[in-house]
């Protein structure tokens, strides 16, 4: 059963919060430590079938299951801007880290990779496309940060962690961006990221 994510904020109007957002980002970057609940695990800005051929990977990386109406997800622009998504009412908690469940996959419109069955799967509206050079983060929500990466540095430390993560190469790459098989989280995108092949929904 697929459903969409539910924009909570328009684009053109979380530019005047941006501000405010960046500094609270950049307070939790020197604040907080690596995440004890979601991390972005894996991330595919484009593929063969172009650049909303993508998808985000959510992880469970805690002992307890994780209820996701306490969070949204952010999508970053390359110019500070980000979109927000809250889960939709009756999305299912992910399980522990470890456990089948632990996971949940975003997709684009024009995502062509293939989830296994068992897997949670939410679809992005057609009007979003991750930008290459854009970030994805998890926050609570009550504003607070819990992790993120970006792909450059035009994204606001809201939408990142430490210097950035190498963007995907440039055509139609088929490359994703994840952390290691463990989903180690060292708050340093560039050492927890890396260009792999894809696995949406199964470990990276
Ligand atoms: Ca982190
Ligand atoms: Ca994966």
């Amino acid at each position: 059963m697929r459903a969409t994510l539910t924009g909570v904020v328009a684009l053109a109007a979380v530019t005047t919060a941006t501000t405010g957002l960046a500094r609270a980002g950049e307070a939790a970057a020197v604040g907080l430590p690596a995440s004890s609940s979601l991390v972005v695990n894996e991330v595919m800005t484009r593929g063969p079938f172009g650049s909303t051929d993508e998808f985000v990977e959510i992880r469970n990386v805690s002992p307890r299951p994780v209820e996701l109406d306490r969070f949204e997800i952010r999508l970053y622009l390359a110019n500070g801007m980000y979109w927000g998504f809250s889960f939709p009412v009756g999305t299912a908690a992910l399980e522990p880290y470890g456990r089948q469940g632990d996971v949940l996959v975003l997709t684009g419109s024009a995502f062509s990779g293939t989830v296994p069955p068992e897997v949670q799967v939410l679809s992005l509206s057609p009007q979003v496309d991750i930008p290459d050079l854009g970030g994805v983060a998890v926050y609570t929500e009550a504003g607070v940060k819990v992790d993120a990466v970006g792909f450059s540095f035009a994204v606001p430390p809201a939408g990142r962690e430490g210097t950035p993560a190498s963007p995907p190469p440039g055509g139609p790459a088929l490359f994703s961006s994840g952390r290691d098989a463990v989903s180690t989280d060292t708050d340093r995108n560039r050492t927890d990221f890396s260009l792999r092949d894809p696995t949406p929904g199964t470990p990276n």
